[in-house]
């Protein structure tokens, strides 16, 4: 695609708080540009776009027009003359305040098992689904209570590990930035002395203690169909047999570290809740324990729902006795730390897959006091040089994100996210405020100043995601998809059909389609949500 079709000004098109550094991405066309206030039809500001520069991984030359000195509260628009104008935005001292609480909403759309009443839901209500017993594989006789939980995703599928990354996420915004969550969302449980935030992971707690074997500790990898239903199956139709996948030790370590982390959280306000989070981690840990040397899950032959394969636990156990250390303060767990940190895995991941940042966090966050010393300073080096890694390649990138031309992977979004949210966790280590600007950076990438001028939510923004991967938005005849939901975004590698045939030969960051069929780039997850909560999150303190 040449230049000159694609002449976008493109900008967070929610909005910029009141002090800080305001930037629009401009294609095709540099030179002169005017801020216009949209309420009064003034222009407020004029100026001139930088040098220009070629985006290896956008495909376009890029200039960046600078309009931080715009301060007054109001909403505005880019021009440029020839029709050519931005998206909407305001500035004002909390912009991000409806998107977060839109963010944190969505996990409210997702949950299972449970009718989503009008009242709540609005035009996307539905019947409560998927409240049958579920058939534990291999073992016909065997049906076991499975309802309750979030959907992971477009698809009805309910998967352990994943939703342990959602839940630390949403957990680690509560700790981190409480004052961020004292509005109401509201949900049906909202109003008591317990936060909205702590109320909506106690949804997907409750499913998860059903997915451990009470037996053994061990937990099941997942809670699926035989195979995904069609596109437009609203939940409560979809009433095939559900099946819980094997146990895995992915899975079991994820749930150990979720469990211990969810026991700290929740004390102060439901300590029988916190004593029971706290024997069902200890119990997986026993599990780990027994098996040092689990194979990596596979799907069942007879099984073709998402697999969520990690062919490396270490960094789930990591977590588990990080978290588990923490909670308790007893020294096997701390020894396990010790030894589980030697092995090879990043340390400063947070994605399904790659737990262990979630295990160097709650290791730092315990405090320098109770740690090894020597292992303290170098993971908290280890963070500080990982956020600068980022922080300068967003500075390579013309549309100021970390991500480079091969990192555009299928739930792209999430790396957007993951690594906007460890950068605001080396600022909260290191009081570095820049890393804060970059990371906010990657949230106006998410919200529309991309090469694609689009936000990757749905309902927010001008130009928001219209056609997502999502059954229930396809299925429900409501021309609105289900509101505050993170798209996946681009992925340079067209794994899916519809991409194939149309996006052939495009920029890695243009491998996008909003387009329903798309379910490699338009696909949306409760865990691409929650590190975009956990990012809104330190923005609206
Ligand atoms: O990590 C490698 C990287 O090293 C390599 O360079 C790159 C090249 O493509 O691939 C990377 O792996 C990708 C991996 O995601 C990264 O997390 C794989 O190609 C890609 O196929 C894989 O996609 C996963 C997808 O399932 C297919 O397995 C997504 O992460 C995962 O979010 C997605 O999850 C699905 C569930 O199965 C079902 N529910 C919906 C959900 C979202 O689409
Ligand atoms: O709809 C499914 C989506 O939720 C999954 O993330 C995706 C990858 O596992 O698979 C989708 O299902 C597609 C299947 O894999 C291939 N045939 C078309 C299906 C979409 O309707
Ligand atoms: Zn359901």
């Amino acid at each position: 695609m040449s230049d000159r079709r694609l002449r976008t000004i493109t900008v967070n098109q929610i909005g910029y708080p009141v002090g800080g550094e305001k930037i629009a991405v401009f294609t095709g066309a540099g030179h002169g540009f005017q801020v216009v206030d949209v309420d009064h039809g003034n222009v407020v500001f004029e100026g001139q776009t930088g040098a220009p520069r070629f985006d290896e991984a956008s495909g376009v030359t890029v200039h960046t027009g600078d309009f931080s000195e715009v301060h007054a509260v109001g909403r505005y628009r880019i021009e440029q003359g020839e029709g050519i104008a931005s998206a909407s935005f305001i500035i004002s001292d909390k912009p991000y305040h409806e998107l977060q609480q839109g963010l944190l909403k969505a996990f409210y759309y997702y949950r299972c098992g449970v009718e989503l009443t009008e009242e709540y839901a609005g035009d996307w209500k539905h019947k409560a689904c998927h409240t049958a017993e579920g058939i534990v594989y291999g073992e016909t006789e065997r049906r076991l209570d499975c309802s309750g939980g979030w959907h992971d995703a477009g698809d009805y599928g309910k998967y352990s590990g994943p939703g342990a990354k959602a839940i630390a996420d949403l957990l680690l915004a509560y700790e981190l930035y409480p004052s961020a969550f004292v509005s109401a969302i509201p949900i049906p449980e909202s109003g008591g002395i317990t936060p909205d935030i702590l109320l909506e992971c106690k949804v997907e707690l409750d499913w998860l203690f059903k997915m451990q074997d009470y037996r053994t500790g061990g937990v099941y990898h997942k809670l699926t169909t035989l195979s995904f239903p069609d596109l437009d199956v609203m939940p409560e139709a979809d009433t095939a047999d559900l099946y819980f996948s094997p146990v895995s030790a992915t899975a079991t370590g994820d749930f150990a570290g979720v469990m211990a982390m969810a026991a700290r959280m929740y004390e102060p306000f439901d300590s029988a809740y916190a004593k029971k989070c706290l024997d069902a981690a200890t119990l997986a840990w026993k599990w780990l324990v027994q098996h040092p040397d689990a194979p990596g899950f596979i799907n069942p032959p007879e099984i073709s729902t998402g697999e969520y394969g990690d062919g490396n636990d270490k960094d789930e156990r990591y977590w588990a006795a990080a978290e588990l250390y923490r909670t308790t303060g007893k020294e096997e767990y701390h020894q396990a730390v010790l030894q589980l940190v030697q092995l090879s895995f990043s340390k400063y991941s947070l994605g399904w897959a790659d737990m262990g940042g979630y295990g160097t966090l709650a290791y730092l966050l315990n405090g320098e006091d109770l740690a090894d010393r020597a292992l303290y300073a170098s993971l908290r080096e280890g963070l500080l040089a990982e956020a600068g890694r980022l922080s300068e390649q967003s500075r390579e990138d013309g549309y100021r994100i970390s991500l480079k031309e091969e990192d555009y992977i299928w739930g792209s979004n999430m790396l957007v996210m993951n690594n906007a949210m460890l950068l605001v966790v080396a600022e909260y280590f290191s009081g570095n405020s820049s890393f804060a600007d970059c990371a906010l950076d990657h949230l106006h990438y998410l919200m529309g100043r991309n090469v694609l001028d689009i936000s990757y939510v749905t309902g927010f923004g001008d130009h928001p995601v219209m056609h997502p991967h999502h059954r229930p938005s396809v299925g429900d005849h409501v021309v609105d998809p289900v509101p505050g939901l993170v798209s996946g975004g681009p992925d340079r590698g067209l794994h899916d059909e519809y991409v194939v045939e149309h996006l052939q030969g495009k920029p890695a960051a243009q491998c996008f389609a909003d387009h329903e069929l798309s379910y490699s780039t338009n696909e949306v997850t409760i865990y691409w949500n929650s590190p975009a909560v956990f990012v809104t999150a330190r923005f609206n303190q």
